[in-house]
């Protein structure tokens, strides 16, 4: 592990604390040329060990990641402020998964050829990229750090990965496990600092021949308008505002439970959260009396405590932009039913930044509450009256990621996962996930997919080989 060139350090912050912690590399493009570099240097061996030889470098990682599971979940919880519990059970574990998926996946690969008699013969190689470039964001750090990085190695590429300067902790850990799996040198090149100078420099170079990014829509859309002009490999995954739409037939328990959970997991700051709850008006009334009871039972406070369900924001700022949200809300005329305000914990968080789960009632769809990603512990709810209200509610929104249907009506649900403007459709459940399935957003949520194949394709490029046939 190697010191920034430039010798200059950014401060990093535990959440829950509002303390500083510890120090993270302000990498700039000379740090990038190096990376580069070195993941050149190391490249035609890792394309050529082949597919069994790669997978069991990964498989080792992930084998050594495993090992260290509760060390780096305690991590990924000082470093963003998640429930030591979700990091324990969702992120780590998810992150050791995505890594064995893609290094088993590459082992059962199939391509195509196609026989045009009696001229010739075609079939397609999926050769690696090269060197390519992962940027993931602070919400779920090594989740989606694994999520990009295991796909593009697996597949052979060099990797240039950037964690996100809100929480590089993780990965920076990663780093070490890696040197323990024998990972060759420079096949996995992780560089640490802000995204306007590191990320930005990643997205420029020229070498770099393909970028898989997750974060917000903005960064998305400054990202493309570099990488366009040098045609440059993109996979977008981008902000949400995804909305569940409940109808009285549902399984009312299962769904007020699931919904809550929907709603608040991660501080809501999941891009795949329900934000927008849209229920049919002849429940509505006892929904909104129920799911508030349950969102109050819900404990916020000290990550590393076993019961909390709720803990810190990721930054100060972001505190800041979800209260900032929450007054907005309030002035285009929304309720708030409960929450609505910052909490101060007792003990050693008194200093940290919470925001309590909030729910409001009472704000139109068109309102910019209802239309843009808050990435934070708040919902709305609306009432409908027919599935074409509930329709037109869920697709009013420049975003289209993720949505939530609730119905035991089969023709309704066909209808409704045929029309709704969502790259993802979870009917009577929520962030059930099968690594082999698409993953993306259509709309301003993204370009490109995610997850199995789809990951595998992205980063290799298809060559066709056209074989003539002799003539007999
Ligand atoms: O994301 P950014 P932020 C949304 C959510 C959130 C908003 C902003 O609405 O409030 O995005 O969050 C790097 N060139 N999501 O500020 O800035 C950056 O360093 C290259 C949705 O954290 O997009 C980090 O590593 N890279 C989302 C990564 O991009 C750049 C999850 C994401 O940061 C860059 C997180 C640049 N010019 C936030 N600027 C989801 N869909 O999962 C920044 N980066």
């Amino acid at each position: 592990m190697l010191a920034p060139i430039a010798g200059k350090y950014l401060d990093n912050y535990n959440p829950a604390t509002g303390e500083i912690y510890s120090f993270i590399p302000d990498s700039d493009a000379t740090d990038v040329g190096h990376a580069v570099a070195s993941a050149q240097k190391a490249l035609p061996a890792w394309k050529n060990m082949g597919a069994e030889g790669r997978s069991l470098h990964l498989l080792r990682l992930a084998d050594i990641l495993e090992q260290n599971l509760e060390r780096f979940a305690e991590a990924e919880s000082i470093d963003s402020g998640k429930p030591l519990s979700l990091a324990r059970s969702m992120d780590i574990p998810r992150a050791i998964q995505n890594i064995r998926f893609f290094a088993t996946a590459i082992l059962h690969t199939q391509t195509e050829t196609h026989e045009a008699l009696p001229t010739a013969l075609n079939y397609t190689l999926r050769q690696p990229i090269g060197v390519v470039g992962c940027i993931s964001p602070w919400n779920l750090p090594l989740y989606l750090f694994t999520w990009k990085i295991a796909p593009a190695l697996a597949s052979g590429n060099c990797v240039v990965a950037k964690p996100s300067e809100l929480t590089p902790m993780t990965a920076y850990l990663l780093a070490e496990l890696c040197q323990q799996a024998n990972l060759p040198a420079g096949v996995l090149n992780i560089l640490h600092g802000s995204g306007g100078k590191v990320g930005a420099s990643i997205v420029e170079h020229p070498e770099i021949k393909a970028i898989s990014f997750t974060g917000g829509t903005s960064t998305g859309a400054t990202i493309a308008r570099t990488a366009a002009p040098i045609f440059k490999k993109l996979s977008l995954e981008l902000g949400g505002k995804n909305p569940v739409l409940i109808f009285a037939d549902a399984d009312y328990d299962t769904m007020l439970a699931t919904t809550v959970r929907s709603a608040f997991t991660n501080q809501g700051q999941i891009c795949l959260c329900g934000s927008r709850i849209l229920v049919e008006r002849s429940i509505y009334e006892r929904f909104k009396k129920d799911f508030v009871r349950e969102v109050e039972k819900l404990t916020l406070g000290d990550p590393m405590q076993p019961d909390t369900r709720l803990g810190a924001v990721v930054s100060a700022a972001h505190q800041q932009k979800i209260l900032g949200y929450i007054a907005l809300a309030k002035q285009e005329g929304g309720t708030i039913l409960t929450g609505g305000e910052a909490v101060y914990p007792e003990g050693r968080c008194r200093q940290g930044w919470f925001v309590a789960p909030t729910v409001i009632e009472g704000l139109t769809q068109d309102c910019r509450t209802n239309q843009e990603e808050i990435f934070g512990p708040v919902v709305t709810i609306q009432p409908f009256d027919t599935e074409e209200e509930a329709l037109k509610y869920a697709n009013a929104v420049r975003y289209g990621l993720a949505s939530v249907l609730w119905t035991e009506n089969l023709s309704r649900t066909q209808r409704i996962t045929q029309a709704i403007e969502a790259g993802i459709v979870w009917v009577n459940c929520w962030l059930v996930r099968d690594l082999r399935t698409p993953f993306g957003g259509v709309k301003d949520s993204g370009v490109g997919r995610e997850g199995g194949w789809e990951a595998l394709r992205f980063f290799t490029e298809a060559k066709n080989v056209c074989i003539s046939y002799p003539s007999v």
